[in-house]
């Protein structure tokens, strides 16, 4: 009897260590806030990961740029010292230029467009050019139609923003879209704008209402107009060189998890920026209309940068997103 119970203590014992040496430890990366849909839906991420995998893979998140910048969280996953990530892809038209297509200002119209996209065929070909740079794309997330704030005036039409001292994303669209505009830009990773706009650094930002709730730019921010010049996303990736050592089984846990967690996160981000847009007098800001004709000198002045930067991402891509464009409508 006493031999039994030592061997069914020793095998049980043998069994939790085989279960801990197999646990697979994650840590996920983001820039905006717990409170943020980008934080409530890897949040919601992590959870599926654990459940489906009867808790063999155990995801830890960190939120607000704890470890690093956009861009320095995207390094550390190329060097395989971070397994996940989810940023802008904005950040990332260094390694793949025709991300650079969904920087295009003006492109589209509303979130169907956007979604045609990014879930058709252009979204997968670009998710999967990262590949070659040591990064896995597995899902898209929404960060919404980016929108001008300052600390100086009502922008009611585009000279209005010349001479603002904007701060602009590491991005070369984003920096030439607002030159084109007349402003002067600084770029900045997102970890350093609320800082920069306290101490005046820089008078303006453009950012979509979810960020710029949660991440209470208000504070420092005082005119708001809605231009929606540009729609940004954000993307899931995984780190290649930790991908690699994953099951097949584990691999398409996090894809499904990742593709789950986006359709969920798309919706909330949308619903919250619709909150947000009737808070915006009751957090302190100036409203701005921009008339539609001005909104379209707006889009006017920047016809060339657009011009210019198809060429970069490539003409017959862009032909074929404002096909899949027109399609959506
Ligand atoms: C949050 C940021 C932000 C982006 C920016 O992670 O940098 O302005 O829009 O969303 O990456």
């Amino acid at each position: 009897m006493k031999l039994l119970k030592t061997l069914v203590v020793t095998s049980l014992m043998a069994l939790t260590s085989l279960t801990n040496a197999q646990e697979i430890k994650v840590k996920f990366g983001y820039g905006s806030t717990e409170q943020h849909p980008q934080g409530v839906a890897v949040k919601m991420f992590a959870d599926l990961v654990k459940t489906n995998s009867k808790g063999q893979i155990v995801v830890s998140t960190y939120s607000s740029g704890k470890l690093g910048s956009d861009p320095q969280m995207q390094s550390s996953l190329q060097g395989g010292t971070l397994e996940m990530m989810v940023g802008p892809t904005s950040n990332m038209v260094g390694l793949v230029k025709e991300l650079g297509l969904f920087d295009l200002p003006f492109l589209f119209s509303n979130y169907k467009e956007a979604d045609a996209v990014m879930d058709g065929v252009i979204g997968k070909l670009l998710a999967e050019k990262l590949e070659a740079h040591g990064l896995i794309g597995l899902a898209y997330f929404d960060n919404g139609f980016r929108h001008v704030t300052n600390s100086k005036r009502p922008i009611k039409r585009p000279e209005d923003l010349q001479g603002l001292k904007i701060r602009v994303m590491q991005n070369p669209v984003f920096n030439d879209t607002f030159k084109a505009l007349g402003a002067n830009t600084v770029p900045l990773a997102f970890t350093e704008l609320y800082t920069a706009l306290d101490m005046k650094a820089v008078d303006a930002q453009e950012n979509p209402l979810g960020l710029f709730e949660s991440t209470k730019l208000y504070e420092v921010q005082k005119h708001i107009t809605m231009t929606g010049h540009v729609y940004a996303n954000f993307i899931v990736m995984a780190s290649k060189k930790w991908w690699d050592t994953l099951s097949d089984v584990n691999k398409k846990i996090i894809r499904e998890a990742a593709l789950e967690s986006a359709v969920f996160q798309r919706k909330l981000s949308r619903d919250m920026a619709v909150q947000t847009e009737k808070r915006l007098k009751e957090l302190g800001m100036e409203v701005t209309i921009m008339a539609p004709e001005e909104r379209n000198r707006m889009r006017e002045a920047v016809k060339q940068i657009f011009s210019k930067y198809s060429q970069i991402v490539g003409e017959d891509l862009v032909n074929q997103a404002l096909s899949e464009i027109r399609k959506a409508d």
